[in-house]
């Protein structure tokens, strides 16, 4: 019996990266005296390095080969920490709002008494600001579990995040559903055989998203239908409750 949803934050809940996170990883660099940019094209291939601080270790070590080995991981912890600064001091100033449909769904499904949970891979701080600038005051106490980078350091597509969740709430991974936009979140909550609904976006869209329930360009709206990508019909051009049970009681993830 369907009792949870589970969301991932990054890309699922809001469209983070481009405009957020990015821009984020750019002021750190700037600020410490780097001449690297990361535009929006480059920026969706370092996506494929899961993790703001292994991303930028990552760029570290294929473009700075100048800086000593020994003295790159300190850097790109210095770089992260200044750049998740950085992120929620814009997250709070408004700069990253929910994606369509989101709302509405967390509604309808604490109406339904579902359960909500959040696993993502990003670091706390940022979750928090977006839990409180993104939605409605008092929104974190929505979420009976809210499991970040800190409370499993292996990111995705590792499912520790969704194991920890799924411990936390004490259900079964058949009993929920997962939200995600990434094949590497996909992989994540699959590996522990949770069905996942994907809502694809413009730096996922050509993922390989074999093992959804269903694929979308987003959860819609009333004055503005999803469209499906891949994967389960949709019946009434949004996801709302009834959908995601009829999805989660036929359980057919597609190939
Ligand atoms: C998204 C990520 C994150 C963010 C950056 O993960 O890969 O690393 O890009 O956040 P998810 P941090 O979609 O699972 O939330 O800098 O805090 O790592
Ligand atoms: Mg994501």
């Amino acid at each position: 019996m369907l009792r949870a949803l589970i969301f991932d934050v990054d890309g699922t809940l809001a469209d983070t990266e481009r405009d957020g996170h990015r821009v984020a990883f750019n002021r750190a660099f700037a600020d410490a005296g780097l001449d690297w940019h990361w535009d929006a094209a480059r920026y969706g291939e370092l996506l494929g390095v899961p993790g703001g601080r292994e991303r930028i270790a990552h760029f570290i070590a294929s473009h700075a080969a100048h800086i000593a080995p020994s003295d790159r991981e300190a850097l790109a912890r210095r770089l992260h920490a200044r750049k998740t600064a950085h992120y929620v001091r814009m997250v709070e100033a408004g700069a990253v709002g929910l994606r369509p449909g989101v709302a509405r769904l967390l509604d309808e499904a604490r109406a339904a008494g579902l359960t909500l949970a959040i696993a993502t891979t990003t670091s706390r701080a940022n979750i928090d600001a977006l839990l409180a600038h993104a939605l409605p005051a008092g929104a974190r106490g929505w979420f009976a579990v809210v499991a970040g980078a800190e409370d499993a350091p292996r990111k995705k597509p590792d499912p520790q995040v969704y194991r920890v969740v799924l411990d936390a709430l004490a259900l079964e991974p058949r009993d929920c559903v997962a939200f995600e936009d990434s094949a590497a979140g996909l992989r994540a909550a699959r590996a522990l055989a949770l069905p996942t609904i994907v809502t694809a976006n413009a730096y996922t869209r050509a993922h390989d998203f074999g093992g959804a329930l269903s694929v979308l360009d987003g959860l819609g709206e009333p004055d503005a239908p999803a469209r499906l990508l891949a994967g389960a019909p949709l019946q009434r051009g949004l996801v709302d409750v009834a959908q995601v049970r009829a999805w989660h009681a036929r359980n057919q993830p597609y190939a």
